[in-house]
């Protein structure tokens, strides 16, 4: 996706090229611009075709991204890159994603290429925080099987005894659509919901809400929702702070439209939240795409704007250590109009 852009990028910035490796875990500007996650690394000449260099063991999977793809030798990683690319592409100022380079590799390509480095990483993130139609489409695909997958889980939620057999059921049926976890799900029962990033213990569920924080990904693209529950019926002041933060919730996705100023969708659910705005412990929300958390920002003072294409996350919360904590989260696309693309009830079920 967007190459063109990138090397817009490349002249501005007096580059030769642009290197993005993976070795570990997949850079996700590499998977951005080519689909591979594989190890490797991906050449975007200023003004001719991008490349892949990847080991044997990968040449296959990396043939598949559609780009000419080199074998790398038996040498050392940025050394075999290095005799390819010099036969390629001048190499006085590389673009790098500082970000996604690790130090040992800087210091192994400095050593290598003998050349200049500049830092691309705020342009990449930049063109990725608006979505082409081909994201759009996955993005939705993406929340539509979110969706199937919780819509399941909570339909069956009776068989569940602690808080992992529900992450575990997720996990199950996630994998079995082929797809991957956005990142490990949240699964917060009674007291342990006032902890926005709490892990699922092998624990009897608590009675009270339980925060269900979940997403896919299809093709790369993350989907991102969050469902507040009630194990038994709720309290009424439980109910009363739900409905509250539903009211929130929806409110600020009403107020979504074009250039709206992210910081303004966040004053209004402090405003909104009043005297519980100190149990709001996070930000709003934040875009969705190959990464879980992507521009724009939906925190305080955030100048970034809601604009067509951008995609993101809105999500509410509210949290009382010792006792009960709600979330209630979605993922949205403005394209023209406001488009809220998961779509499971949020209405307080009991359960
Ligand atoms: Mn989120």
């Amino acid at each position: 996706m967007k190459i063109k852009e990138l090397q817009l990028v490349l002249k501005k910035k007096k580059c030769d090229m642009a290197l993005f490796y993976n070795h570990e875990s997949p850079n996700p500007n590499m998977q951005y611009m080519t689909g591979y996650t594989g190890i490797g690394i991906l050449v975007v000449p200023k003004n001719k075709t991008p490349f892949l260099i990847a080991p044997g063991m990968e040449l296959e999977r990396a043939k598949k991204s559609g780009l000419k793809t080199y074998s790398m030798d038996k040498k050392r990683f940025f050394e075999s890159a290095y005799d390819i690319i010099k036969k390629q592409s001048r190499l006085r100022n590389v673009a790098i994603d500082n970000t996604n380079f690790n130090i040992n590799s800087y210091n192994a390509l400095k050593k290598q290429f003998k050349c200049k480095t500049t830092d691309i990483f705020q342009d990449c993130v930049k063109l990725r925080e608006t979505k082409t139609e081909k994201e759009v489409e996955y993005l939705r695909k993406s929340c539509n099987f979110a969706d199937k997958i919780l819509q399941k889980t909570l339909k069956n939620f009776k068989e569940f005894k602690t808080e992992s057999d529900v992450s575990a059921y997720l996990a199950y049926e996630t994998q079995r659509l082929g797809l991957e976890l956005s990142f490990p799900s949240i699964v917060a029962s009674g007291k342990n919901g006032s902890m926005p990033h709490y892990t699922p213990q092998n624990k009897k569920l608590n009675k009270g809400l339980c925060v269900i924080d979940f997403g896919v990904k299809y093709k790369g693209y993350c989907s991102d929702m969050t469902r507040t529950i009630s194990v038994g019926k709720p309290s009424p002041k439980e109910k009363e702070m739900y409905d509250m933060l539903l009211g929130i919730q929806e409110g600020c996705i009403a107020l979504v439209k074009d250039k709206i100023k992210c910081h303004e969708l966040y004053d209004y659910t402090v405003k909104g939240l009043g005297k519980y705005a100190k149990n709001f412990t996070h930000g709003l929300g934040h875009g969705v795409g190959i990464e879980i958390h992507e521009m724009p920002n939906l925190k305080m003072n955030s100048q970034d704007l809601i604009v067509n294409n951008k995609v993101f996350t809105i999500e509410p919360g509210v949290y009382f250590p010792g006792k009960f904590g709600i979330r209630i989260e979605d993922t949205i696309l403005f394209k023209g109009k406001t488009q809220v693309l998961t779509k499971t009830t949020k209405e307080l079920l009991t359960l």
